[in-house]
């Protein structure tokens, strides 16, 4: 419940900034309204999305120390992201603790934001490393797929 309140307020802060419109939230996965789809899987340094470095992909990626963001320069979000968002056309998208598409994994739907990754946790593969971690600083790979 603390998740989906700071993820409401959060979205709306976001969105806001953005210059477009709140809409009121019906449920958790609708709670941030998204900009629209561009086909890209986005990881940002900061919670909220709210520091300019970032990266985005369009395909799939094993290791995310090499990434482009925007303007295609060069980042290295491996182990580091702490915002994410799927802005794909109609994957969703599994994202793991290990490089190589290795280790426990969490799925993100299509045009979900979380805006703070220190409140979700891996919840896929509980034999695997990092099951249950907090995602905040772990994400190494990706890996589009058709449904969560
Ligand atoms: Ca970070």
């Amino acid at each position: 419940m603390r998740f989906m309140k700071k993820a409401v307020a959060a979205g709306a802060i976001l969105v806001a900034a953005m210059g477009g419109a709140v809409v009121s939230p019906t449920s958790a996965s609708a709670a941030v309204t998204a900009p629209p789809p561009d086909g890209h899987l986005y990881a940002w340094l900061d919670i909220n999305a709210g520091e300019y470095y970032h990266c985005r992909w369009v395909g799939n990626d094993d290791n995310w120390t090499n990434c482009t963001d925007w303007d295609g320069v060069a980042r290295n979000m491996h182990d580091r992201a702490s915002s994410v968002q799927n802005r794909g056309y109609t994957k969703e998208v599994n994202l793991y603790n290990d490089a190589g598409q290795r280790g426990a994994w969490r799925c993100l739907s299509r045009g979900e934001f979380w805006p703070d990754l220190r409140n979700v946790r891996f919840n896929r593969g509980s034999s695997e490393t990092g099951y249950n971690y907090p995602m905040e600083n772990r994400i190494s790979s990706h890996l589009w797929v058709s449904s969560c």
